[in-house]
């Protein structure tokens, strides 16, 4: 039984890590785990995890200006300890107590930021916002705040210190996702569940003594993306059932949009789930659609795959002419069609086989008419084969073979005739 667990374990261990990219690996290699209570369990846990990828990251690990943010902070008291940047691989906060200075208390009015540029979140999903902060030193807290003023005890004196955190959505209002007063405990600040095409971030730390250091760092964007997997391209002849399931991942679970760029398939231009159709038999040539496919889940689309879907023409037979031959003739039966690279294939009913006419073969047919007994006919049943393996129509004609004709002729009239005399022949055939 510990094994199970270590096993289990173990295997949530090595998945954590690859989760965004191989999921489907996953599910796949999870479904054949003899230890199935774990997979199960396991699954869930997936569930929770897969798709969830950062959009953007700051953990101040580079030297600063780091990209993507600006900030601005006002020292009120010009203490030489007052500082706002990176250090120590985050961004930190000693004694700054934000503009305008207040003149009674010599504290100041809250209003310092540090602030991301517009982040893109667009076609993501449930995107959240994560930063983690810390605090060092001994914080006050009055209640009511936050505090961005020069009123009263709402000063940011040393008897009040905070750090807001705010998003704005698509240039919007901005919105307060967390609070701390004085010396909360340790983040991270988080919101979820969110969406639009852009997203900012905004700190508003503040504080005054120089023995207090707030802190922020690895302020993260992350969000799902709902995805389709890729589609093999697909080959068919007209007429043929064409059908297409789609698959993907996403949290909730996508639905699948898709375009078609040529309706000569017999598939619409634009539709959502899976292809079901039947091109049309009478297509004149190759149609080749190219279809993208989109992933969506309610408020957010993921990145579209495109595949092709080429519909190749039934190959049409010309109808043969009907063959009628006496033993001894050359018979020769030119197959043509639509597609000069078709190949034909035929079968005989009706005449006894024969060198000429086996029941069935393929190509043209061409050779001496066999000798026969009394007149016979039969019917050929032709159709053409394309180079795509495409079966066209069938066409039929008809074979009538007569025996050769031999015959003896003599006269019974007098062997010498002048000019003008009839002559009578005995013929035996
Ligand atoms: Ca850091
Ligand atoms: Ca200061
Ligand atoms: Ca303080």
């Amino acid at each position: 039984m510990l094994l199970r667990y270590l096993v289990a374990f173990f295997i949530k261990l090595m998945l954590f890590g690859v989760l965004s990219k191989y999921n489907t690996l996953i599910f796949k290699t999870m479904s054949l785990h003899p230890f199935r209570p774990f997979v199960l369990f396991t699954l869930l846990f997936l569930s929770q995890t897969v798709n969830s990828q950062v959009i953007w990251l700051e953990d101040f690990s580079g030297a600063p200006p780091a990209p993507g943010w600006t900030d601005f902070f006002t020292d009120c008291d010009g203490t030489p300890e007052s500082f706002n940047g990176v250090q120590n691989g985050r961004y930190e906060v000693i004694d700054m107590e934000g503009t305008p200075c207040c003149p009674v208390a010599g504290g100041g009015a809250g209003n310092n930021e540090w602030v991301t540029n517009e982040i893109t979140i667009t076609g993501y999903c449930n995107v959240s916002i994560s930063v983690n902060y810390g605090v060092i030193g001994t914080f006050e807290c009055s209640a009511g705040g936050p505090y961005f003023s020069c009123t009263d005890v709402a000063n940011i004196d040393n008897g009040h210190d905070q750090i807001v955190f705010e998003y704005s959505l698509d240039g919007g209002p901005w919105v307060q996702f967390q609070y701390v007063c004085g010396a909360a405990p340790p983040g991270p600040a988080t919101v979820s569940g969110l969406s639009g095409n852009t997203i900012r971030v905004r700190i508003q730390p503040a504080n005054k003594s120089t023995a207090e250091t707030y802190w922020f760092d690895d302020v993260t964007v992350s969000g799902s993306l709902p995805t389709v997997d890729p589609v093999p391209d697909v080959e068919v002849c007209a007429g043929e059932d064409v059908m297409v399931m789609f698959t993907g991942t996403g949290t909730p679970a996508p639905t699948f949009d898709w375009t078609n760029d040529n309706t000569a398939i017999g598939l619409g231009a634009s539709g959502s789930g899976n292809l079901d159709f039947t091109p049309p038999t009478n297509l004149s040539q190759q149609e080749i659609a190219t279809i993208t496919v989109t992933p969506v889940s309610p408020g957010c689309s993921g990145v579209p795959e495109t595949f092709t879907i080429t519909v190749n023409p039934l190959p049409q037979t010309d109808d043969p002419a009907d063959v009628v031959a006496c033993a001894g003739d050359m018979v020769d039966i030119i197959f043509t069609g639509s597609d000069p690279g078709a190949t034909y294939h035929w079968t005989i009913n009706g005449l006894p086989p024969n060198p000429l006419f086996p029941p069935s073969g393929t190509g043209n047919i061409s050779g001496t008419a066999p000798p026969v007994p009394f007149p016979i006919s039969g019917t050929v049943t032709v159709h053409a084969v394309s180079a795509e393996g495409c079966i066209g129509p069938d066409q039929t004609f008809s074979v009538s073979l007569f025996p050769a004709i031999s015959a003896s002729f003599s006269m019974t009239s007098l062997p010498n005739l002048c000019l003008g005399q009839p002559a009578v022949f005995f013929g035996q055939f």
